[in-house]
């Protein structure tokens, strides 16, 4: 498209849409007509890439995942299409500020954190890969609440992301399907003598795909995000007469669940996880028809991924249309289906490990049932005898009165992974050790990885535009080129070249903090950097003793030498999650009391930035010196912000926890800071049952005026909060052992504060954490688990044009 075209198009389009003339468009209209003429331009891309998967009977990958978190795509799809550079010019040519264009983007917030973000990273990855897979999921109204802070407390929000419409979306009426809830199921003998299955008074949904195209890097795959929304069929509007009825129908894919780890058994989640399996698996096995193949080589065209255990129901789902759409027997549909699933694990933390009550799903869903309890029987049948009956109790899928979903994923599918090598590891040898006794072939590992697009080429301009200067375009496709920076370790021009860089990021993001928290920070000030969902495990309450252990330095020694430092937040917590919000609320008082000290005098500053999303990641991310990484060793299972900071050339301090331990693998000792309780330590206090926070305490004054700063008075405006603060670390002997590695950490905090004034030294090492971080580049990961568990592979065009 020519500058000239793109004019002409926007003009139209404006008229068109709004009934008004380019001239006197605000950015609003500009977006809206922007996005638009983007789709318009892949819409051809996509028709030909689904055409191109159906002619060459493409064996296809797909992603089931409850969430999805995108973020804004006006600036990636232009990206992607190779237009960026002339829309940014023309627009401002027509005398528009093009960032104010971007951000009039709600961010599409279809999930909470790691999870979701790691689907769309790998949707991203698949296409521009010209790999055949596609992700499904559900349509909520409202996404991920949006956070206010309201006196220091978190107040939630709702996020009505699709008012002023969605222009990245197309509605697919003609391939709607029903998803069946409820009613009774009894088995009828048929004429040739077998049971068939007959249902009654079941409530019947409709389901609605809405399709968004994923624009695969400078090339023509478009491949498809479907997600499902909920209606009233016409045929069951008589049900449904009431406004409450219609309610309880609509409320299904109303809201994403706002907890990303502690799941309760709620009636609407469980629709939500039927709802979207059910809908996506009819809408695969309906495309496979369409093939003309025989039902039983369904396995050779489809692959299917659970993405954790929300989807886990996709395996009796596609048991139940096998066995009584298909009529094919139990045996044949089994294989069928465990040979197209795959399930990945992305947490240890026993409270995230779904269970649902038998009677609930029974209810509900009693068709599942009858299949989840067959596989159950025969799971024990067949292993009894060959394993100590204790194991078998141990891994069946019905316990008590609970339906063990991880349970069901493992037996139910071919292969089960972690997402960083030490998780896995974890994995096989103790959370899920007796799985790894039975199906040792099924375990492996898929480290996680970040699209470099998003994370570096797009967020970060002025340092993808350096590295291009410095060693060429060839890293934007194949991300381990950038390796090719450490031939400028020792490269003065260079390094100083990328210090500006940064420092072009950090005044960026100084201006925003400014405009949002009127904080005025210095921008050569150390930007220490936590971003990540806040949990106890992820111990940001650590980074908080630091922060006060360093006030109280220059409390008592005003004069001393300290490099200036900026910590900067960005989490949100559950909203029923009261302890990380008491956290929250004292990181807010916290940041009040030492930015209004005069006697601090700008050394420190604290910033809890609102609502941290995927956009605001996009601003803070390039501008970081310090990556925090400082969970407990064991409880994160990979980390993927920690893979985004060290990109952008942040020096991560981390704890021998998730992916951390390969990003030092990468980097090295010297350029990394690690510090803390190894995965041994950490299990052995947990055999040995000897952790005594108390004593830690009794021992150490630091420690003491540290935690006696939350409820002494020290700390303003906290008093119950505080209280439960101090109480988690001493009365309940702190569950993540922050005071044991609370010394260690103030360590190699002091030792990184006198680092970053040596500047080559420091500017050394963050070009080694940028050149070392291709392989973090989800592109491979998508390359492994297409190769080894998806046996999915481009089209061959070559092959297509033979034909
Ligand atoms: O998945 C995160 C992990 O905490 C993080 O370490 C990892 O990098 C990331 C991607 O693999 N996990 C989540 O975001 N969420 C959950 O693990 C989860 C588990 C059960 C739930 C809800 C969320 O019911």
């Amino acid at each position: 498209m020519t500058r000239e075209e793109f004019i002409e198009d926007l003009r139209n389009r404006v008229r068109e849409s709004f009934a008004m003339e380019l001239e006197t468009a605000t950015p609003n209209e500009l977006f809206v007509a922007i996005g638009q003429i983007v789709r318009a331009c892949y819409a051809k891309s996509w028709h030909n890439t689904r055409q191109r998967y159906l002619v060459n009977k493409q064996r296809q990958s797909y992603y089931f995942s409850i969430e999805f978190l995108p973020g804004r795509m006006l600036k990636s799809n232009l990206m992607s299409l190779g237009l960026l550079d002339m829309v940014r010019s023309t627009v401002e040519e027509l005398g528009f500020e093009f960032e104010e264009v971007l951000n009039v983007e709600n961010d599409m917030a279809l999930g909470n954190g790691g999870l979701g973000r790691l689907a769309s990273c790998f949707l991203d990855c698949l296409a521009s890969r010209e790999l055949p897979g596609n992700g499904n999921g559900i349509r909520y109204d409202y996404g991920l609440f949006k956070q206010q802070f309201v006196d220091g407390y978190q107040v939630e929000l709702p996020d009505a992301w699709l008012k002023s419409g969605n222009v990245w979306e197309v509605r697919r009426e003609s391939e709607a399907v029903e998803v069946r809830f409820g009613g009774n199921v009894y088995m009828q003998p048929t004429k040739d003598g077998k049971l068939k299955p007959v249902a009654e008074n079941e409530r019947i949904l409709r389901a609605i795909p809405y399709d968004t195209g994923v624009v695969g890097y400078h090339n023509d795959t478009v491949n498809t995000l479907r997600l499902w929304s909920v209606e009233v069929p016409e045929s069951e509007e008589g049900k449904y007469r009431s406004i409450e009825e219609r309610r309880m129908v609509e409320d299904l894919t109303a809201v994403l669940y706002p907890d990303d780890s502690n799941e309760q058994g709620r009636l609407t989640r469980l629709s939500q996880e039927y709802f979207f399996v059910s809908a996506g698996i009819q809408s695969i096995v309906r495309y496979y028809k369409k093939l003309k193949m025989p039902i039983s080589r369904i396995n050779e065209y489809v692959a299917i991924h659970i993405n954790d255990t929300h989807p886990a129901l996709c395996i009796p789902e596609m048991m139940r249309i096998l066995l009584d759409e298909f009529d094919l027997s139990w045996e044949k549909s089994w294989g069928l289906t465990v040979s197209m699933m795959s399930y990945t694990n992305h947490t240890i933390m026993q409270e995230a490990l779904e269970k649902w009550p038998l009677q609930m799903v029974k209810y509900h869903l009693p068709r599942m049932f009858q299949i989840i309890e067959e596989i159950d029987r025969r799971f024990v049948t067949n292993l009894t005898g060959l394993y100590p009956d204790d194991l078998i109790q141990r891994t069946r899928i019905i316990q008590g009165d609970q339906i063990h979903m991880a349970n069901l994923c493992i037996i139910g599918s071919h292969s089960t992974n972690g997402v960083a090598k030490l998780h896995s590891d974890l994995l096989k040898s103790v959370v899920l050790h007796d799985f790894y006794v039975l199906y040792p072939e099924r375990f492996n590992n898929k480290t996680n990885g970040i699209t470099q697009r998003r994370w570096l080429q797009q967020a970060n301009e002025p340092l993808a535009n350096l590295i291009d200067k410095t060693i060429g375009t060839s890293w934007r496709k194949e991300p381990t080129d950038m390796e090719r920076l450490m031939n400028y370790c020792e490269d003065n021009e260079v390094l100083v070249a990328f210090e500006q860089a940064k420092q072009q990021n950090k005044l960026a993001l100084a201006k925003y903090i400014e405009k949002t928290t009127n904080i005025k920070v210095q921008p050569n000030a150390i930007f220490d950097v936590q971003i990540k969902r806040l949990h106890a495990y992820k111990r940001q309450l650590l980074n908080l003793m630091h922060i006060l252990k360093c006030y109280f330095d220059l409390k008592d020694n005003p004069e001393m030498d300290f490099v200036p430092r900026v910590w900067i937040f960005g989490a949100k917590a559950a909203p029923s999650y009261t302890y990380a919000k008491a956290i929250i609320k004292a990181i807010n008082e916290v940041a009040n009391l030492i930015n209004h000290d005069p006697i601090i005098n700008d050394r420190m500053k604290v910033v809890f930035l609102e609502n941290y999303n995927v956009s605001l990641a996009e601003r803070i991310i390039p501008a970081a010196d310090v990556s925090e990484q400082i969970s407990l060793a064991t409880k994160e299972a990979s980390g993927t912000s920690n893979m985004k900071l060290m990109s952008n050339g942040a020096i991560t301090v981390a704890t021998m926890d998730g992916a951390n331990v390969e990003i030092r693998a990468a980097v090295g000792d010297e350029n990394i800071y690690t510090f803390g309780l190894t995965e041994e330590e950490v299990y052995r206090y947990y055999e040995q049952g000897n952790y005594s926070a108390q004593a830690i305490y009794d021992q150490d004054p630091v420690i003491q005026r540290v935690l006696n700063a939350f409820v002494d008075g020290t700390i303003p405006n906290i008093q119950r909060e505080g209280q439960e603060i101090f109480d988690s670390l001493l009365r309940y002997n702190d569950e993540f052992f922050l005071l044991k590695d609370f010394v260690p950490y103030c360590q190699v905090q002091a030792k990184l504060s006198q680092d970053y004034l040596n500047r080559e030294k420091w500017q050394k090492m963050s070009l080694i954490n940028t050149a070392k971080s291709g392989i973090f580049s989800a592109d491979y990961t998508v390359q492994r688990y297409a190769d080894d568990i998806w046996q999915i592979a481009p089209v061959d065009l070559h092959k297509e044009k033979r034909n």
